[in-house]
């Protein structure tokens, strides 16, 4: 009996020590742009091409993907719990934080994961396409390349409960989105190179409207021109469907006119407006608006710290077989 006790109470300790050893691993995924040279030596090119049809079919592929891509990241790393479909709609991507999240993204993930299946079945992540994916649209509107460190596992866990709190918002105080970007690795910097994603998509009337018609008057900081030009595309009675370009001179191109605009009172949202008047991150506003070479190296850099984040491994993670559901 005694003996029993004892026995049993070892195997609890042993069970607690590979616990804590796959967990501590499981935070140590290693990342490599040569992670499946050998198990699906042309994954890079399937996906560019299922990516470039995409694009061909509509621009909108191009914000759509970068975009998903942060929100990934940012709510549990990046590991497509953004892109589970939940049939009691409480996934992630069913957060109020996601609404706005364009289906062509989506999309593109999905298309490309068909074809990488076809020639490699059950071998690349979901998060793994998504973190190429998003590099591929950008160097498809002229913006810079780089090499995508790849060996993600898709993540087993997605809720919209956890989206709370954990993705910026464009009325958010400046300091409190720093800290959610602090809080993943990123620094002002990143933060700063990260934002100038908003050269290209669009955003919805509703979520910078109060800047032109909150108090009764018009946000200061905006140019007044651009100001009327916003008013008129979206009407005091907010309409939730009508979208603006949110990088009013360049909408298409990966540029750094974002940064350009910023000093002009073209900032569409006070968060970025906030970015060149901060004076934290205003030095690197100014660099990147003055040379695109310096903007474009910030920005691949960021966005490889960006795909580090939350990387699942080990038993926290499944290559999953469709990426809108869990195996
Ligand atoms: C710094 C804090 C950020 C805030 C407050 C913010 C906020 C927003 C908002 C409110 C929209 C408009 C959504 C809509 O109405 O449809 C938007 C769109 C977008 N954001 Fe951000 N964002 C931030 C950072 C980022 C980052 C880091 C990236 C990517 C690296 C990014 C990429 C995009 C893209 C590409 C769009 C356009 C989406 C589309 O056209 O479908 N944003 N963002
Ligand atoms: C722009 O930035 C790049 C990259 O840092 C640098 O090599 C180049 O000298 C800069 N150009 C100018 C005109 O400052
Ligand atoms: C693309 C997508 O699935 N968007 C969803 C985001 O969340 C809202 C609910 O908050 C859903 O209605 C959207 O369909």
């Amino acid at each position: 009996m005694e003996q029993r006790r004892r026995g049993s109470c070892f195997c609890l300790l042993a069970v607690t020590a590979v616990v804590v050893v796959a967990a501590a691993s499981g935070g140590e995924a290693k990342l490599s742009p040569d992670h499946y040279r050998r198990t699906c030596p042309r994954v890079e090119s399937i996906v560019r091409s299922a990516v470039a049809r995409k694009v061909r079919a509509t621009f909108v592929t191009v914000p759509a993907t970068l975009r998903l891509f942060f929100h990934d990241c940012f709510v549990q790393g990046c590991d497509a719990s953004v892109m589970i479909a939940s049939s009691s709609n409480d996934a992630e991507k069913d957060a109020p934080d996601n609404q706005s999240l364009a289906g062509d993204g989506f999309d593109t993930v999905v298309r490309a994961k068909a074809a990488v299946e076809k020639a490699c079945p059950g071998v690349v992540s979901c998060a793994d396409i998504l973190a190429l994916a998003a590099r591929d649209v950008v160097s498809m509107s002229s913006g810079p390349s780089w090499k995508v460190e790849l060996g993600r596992l898709d993540g087993l866990v997605s809720k919209a409960g956890d989206v709370t709190g954990r993705l910026p918002g464009p009325d958010m105080q400046p300091d409190a989105i720093t800290a959610l970007f602090d809080g993943n690795g990123l620094a002002v910097r990143d933060m700063v190179a990260l934002s100038g994603a908003h050269t290209v998509g669009f955003s919805h009337c509703e979520r910078f409207a109060g800047r032109l018609y909150r108090h009764g008057a018009v946000d200061p900081s905006l140019s007044p021109s651009y100001a009327r030009q916003l008013m008129a595309a979206c009407p005091p009675d907010v309409d939730p469907t009508i979208a603006v370009d949110m990088d009013p001179v360049t909408p298409t191109v990966f540029d750094n006119k974002y940064y350009a605009n910023l000093a002009a009172g073209l900032g569409l949202f006070a968060s970025d407006q906030a970015l060149h008047d901060g004076a934290a991150s205003r030095p690197a506003v100014e660099g990147f608006a003055g040379n695109q070479t310096l903007f474009f190296e910030a920005f691949k850099e960021a966005m490889v710290k960006l795909g580090r984040v939350g990387v699942k491994s080990g038993g926290d993670g499944e290559i999953r077989r469709d990426c809108t559901a869990f195996n």
